[in-house]
């Protein structure tokens, strides 16, 4: 097997990417690896919450997923073949710590290994993000988020990910959308570990923050050149209905959406409206901890929401948007301008460089006759949200990266597998992989901003290149 470290090419790969700007996918470990046993892995909140009847559409699990584990091989060469120059994935925390703490599990580490040389040899970027949702049971067990000692173990998580991949890794995001696990996790209790509390949700929020700042700590110290950031969901909260209860929900529910993570991370205090909540958990120094100098702004954005009022803790939940907005398969609202204006908002608030770490939608996909599969509506999602991304660039926003969500159709959380988010088909009885029309269509995008990019180099003095770099 090739290793990278000995390997010049796979060295050049990650200082110089193929284009300026990068397209690639996302994906995260639960929703795509299965293999939820094998090696010594440890059960994490969502093996547990899918094994609870009721929870996961149709029953449906984690266990086999789309059998990643197996078959990344296969999958890195779809990515090569479609030209994609990054890929982010997360790594299983109870895959390297099937407890969460202590010691790690070799044959765990060893996968990650083999998916990143892949990912070198087919000069591919890597990009892992170390937590995406599955904490490890055994964590949960003793608080989970709720135990303020998470930071540590989470920090200590951290190092081992650094030092194990910094040699050929640069690129690192602590939380994948903290705002949503925390919110549906401990808040709403629509996703593991169930729990709706308001207290508990405080805790989660704060102690998430906490260990925010210590892994990026962790990271920097554990790899040399790296790159941090964490990735955030972004969303303008319209009010579904007019008048004053829907615009009050909508003030809540925003708070909690869009500034409770990137509030205290960059600026170093909780937004006005949840500060109250949070100082009974808050410690001297702490806001200092969380408050870390990060490289980037990782964004995930599908659509905005229209709020209204409801009788939960948040006294705000999603209403529906006006019948006219057009909606994906799973009821997302289509409008590529909140997406551009998100873009715009971001750049003035934040002032860091920012990717793109999500954006796609789920359709009905089906293999045709031909055994093809022509996702026309994705193709046409994705027009329109590059589109409005292009609009924010050109208006001054400091977008260097966009990564479809996602590379293969996978484990939709609650929905379970009823929701195709893939530019790849996955047939989950077969497992064979089927790129979509969609896969064709980035792919010729890539190519094509790749064979602008050069030809505009073409016509640039040599020296000038090199003054530039
Ligand atoms: C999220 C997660 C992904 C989802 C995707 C589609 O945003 O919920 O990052 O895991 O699968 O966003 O819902």
């Amino acid at each position: 097997m090739m290793t990278a470290k000995s390997n010049s090419q796979t060295r050049r790969a990650l200082h110089s990417p193929k284009s300026g700007f990068l397209w690639g996918a996302s994906t995260s470990c639960f929703q795509i690896e299965g293999a939820a046993h094998i090696d010594g892995r440890g059960d994490s909140i969502w093996d547990v919450y899918c094994r609870q009847q009721g929870r996961v559409k149709d029953g449906d699990t984690g266990e086999v997923a789309c059998d990643h584990y197996h078959r990344y091989a296969e999958d890195v060469a779809l990515m090569r073949d479609m030209g994609l120059d990054a890929y982010r994935f997360s790594i299983a925390w109870p895959r390297v710590l099937p407890t969460g703490r202590g010691a790690a599990n070799e044959p765990g580490l060893a996968f990650y290994d083999r998916l990143v040389d892949a990912l070198l040899a087919a000069n591919i970027e890597p990009w892992i993000c170390l937590y995406h949702w599955d904490l490890p049971q055994a964590l949960d067990d003793v608080g989970g988020w709720q135990n303020r000692d998470i930071a540590g173990w989470f920090a200590d998580y951290a190092a081992l990910i650094g030092r194990r991949y910094g040699d050929r890794v640069k690129r690192f995001a602590t939380f994948n959308e903290p705002c949503v696990f925390t919110l549906f996790g401990y808040g709403f209790g629509w996703h593991a570990p169930g729990i709706a509390d308001k207290a508990a949700l405080h805790k989660a929020i704060h102690h998430v923050n906490l260990s925010h700042g210590a892994a990026i700590d962790a990271l920097r110290s554990a790899v040399r050149d790296v790159s941090v950031g964490a990735v955030h969901n972004r969303q303008p909260c319209y009010t579904a209905t007019p008048g004053p209860d829907d615009e009050a929900a909508a003030r809540r529910f925003s708070v909690y959406w869009n500034d409770a993570f990137p509030h205290p991370q960059h600026f170093a205090c909780y937004p006005p409206a949840l500060a109250e909540a949070i100082e009974p958990y808050l410690r001297p120094g702490d806001m200092a901890q969380i408050a870390r100098p990060v490289d980037w702004f990782g964004l995930n954005h599908y659509s905005p929401h229209y709020i209204k009022a409801d009788s939960n803790l948040l006294g705000a939940t999603f209403g529906a948007p006006p019948a006219e907005v057009p909606r994906t398969s799973i009821g997302w609202p289509i409008v590529p301008g909140a997406f551009r204006d998100t873009l715009l908002d971001l750049h003035r608030q934040f002032r860091v460089p920012i990717y793109v770490m999500e954006n796609g939608t789920a359709s009905e996909d089906q293999l045709d006759s031909r055994g093809a599969v022509q996702d026309d509506n994705r193709i046409l999602y994705l027009r329109a949200y590059t589109d409005a991304m292009n609009e924010a660039i050109a208006a001054g926003a400091d977008v260097r990266g966009y990564f479809v969500w996602s590379l293969l159709d996978n484990f939709e959380w609650g929905s379970g597998y009823s929701q195709r988010f893939g530019l790849v088909y996955v047939d989950f009885a077969t497992q064979r992989r089927i790129p979509k029309a969609s896969a064709r269509w980035y792919s010729d995008v890539i190519a094509a901003k790749r064979s602008a990019r050069v030809s505009v180099a073409a016509h640039v003095p040599a020296e000038a290149v090199a003054a530039q770099s």
